[in-house]
């Protein structure tokens, strides 16, 4: 039996007070524990940034990488062993700016990864430059008149670059968070979860009172929002700019049925690579000049 404290580390954090990253990392180890995966066998990556600093704070394995490049080390990390419970986390500036050729590629080719992107609109640990995902006019350390490109629609993107669970949290709502880390966690398949997560020291627009005055959920709606209909899904990736941001659905936008990448390779069909032998194995004429 897995108990949520079995996941508690003693390395104190260095997010500021009020951080949305606390809600998101307590509601990470509720779904971890729910599901009863045991410490040993899950492993969260991360790229760099104050989000990728999670894996410091869960008793799993961890991997922090480099910025951008948490999707390749937890796909191979994936390939390596396919019966690990993968999770990849990092920022929007990780993964939809720097990570995001990795972020297009992984999610076409599903492997089974769960990826959580701490979506605060701006970059933390920098201390305050525009995000690919702020918004038109938030005036950042690099946008003094205003940012005024068009933002990244994550939700979109997944739906069609062949992301098979598609799902949005808000960092303000635990239990709901919870919830839908329990859900990608579960799904055979990527897996994007991206969370509205207040950056209390640097984003003064987007906070938790703004997301809370705008933010629904999907599945309370009536007639309830059919998951499994790709051109509703995309309707509702872009009601947050149809709305000008008035109106922000949360919970799950996509789901869908596909072999990941993992069933497709005969390699690991009947054992994980790491529990085949390495003897007779020649790797010498893949070192030839
Ligand atoms: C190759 C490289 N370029 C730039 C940086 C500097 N850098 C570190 S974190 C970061 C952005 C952080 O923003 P985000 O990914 O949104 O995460 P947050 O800190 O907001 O959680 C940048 C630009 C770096 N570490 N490595």
């Amino acid at each position: 039996m897995v108990a949520i404290a079995d996941y508690n580390v003693r390395e104190k954090s260095q997010w500021c007070p009020g951080c949305g990253n606390f809600a998101i990392v307590g509601a990470l180890k509720g779904a971890l524990a729910e599901l009863q995966i045991p410490q040993h066998q899950a492993v969260i990556v991360s790229g760099i940034g104050c989000s990728s600093k999670l894996p410091h704070y869960v008793n799993t394995y961890g991997f922090e990488s480099l910025h951008g490049r948490g999707l390749p080390v937890a796909s191979g990390i994936k390939l390596a062993n396919n019966r690990l419970t993968v999770i990849d986390v990092g920022g929007d500036g990780d993964g939809y700016g720097i990570g995001s050729g990795h972020f297009l590629h992984i999610m076409r080719r599903n492997y089974d990864l769960t990826y959580i992107v701490h979506d605060n609109q701006i970059y933390g640990l920098t201390t305050g430059q525009a995000s690919p995902t702020s918004q038109i006019g938030m005036k950042t350390k690099t946008t003094p008149h205003g940012v005024v490109e068009t933002p990244f629609n994550p939700l979109s993107t997944a739906i069609n670059g062949g992301a098979t669970f598609v799902a949005r949290a808000f960092a303000g709502d635990m239990a709901h968070m919870k919830e839908i880390f329990r859900q990608a966690i579960s799904h055979r398949g990527f897996a994007l979860v991206d969370v509205f997560q207040p950056c209390v020291t640097f984003n003064k627009l987007n906070t938790y009172d703004f997301f809370t005055k705008r933010v629904y959920k999907l599945e309370e709606q009536d007639p309830k929002h059919d998951t499994g209909n790709r051109m509703l899904a995309l309707e509702k990736a872009y009601e947050q700019v149809k709305t000008n941001y008035e109106r922000l659905p949360i919970g799950v936008f996509f789901k869908e049925d596909r072999p990941t990448y993992e069933d497709t390779l005969p390699q690991i069909k009947d054992k994980a690579l790491v529990e085949q032998p390495l003897a007779g194995l020649d790797i010498s004429k893949a070192l030839d000049d």
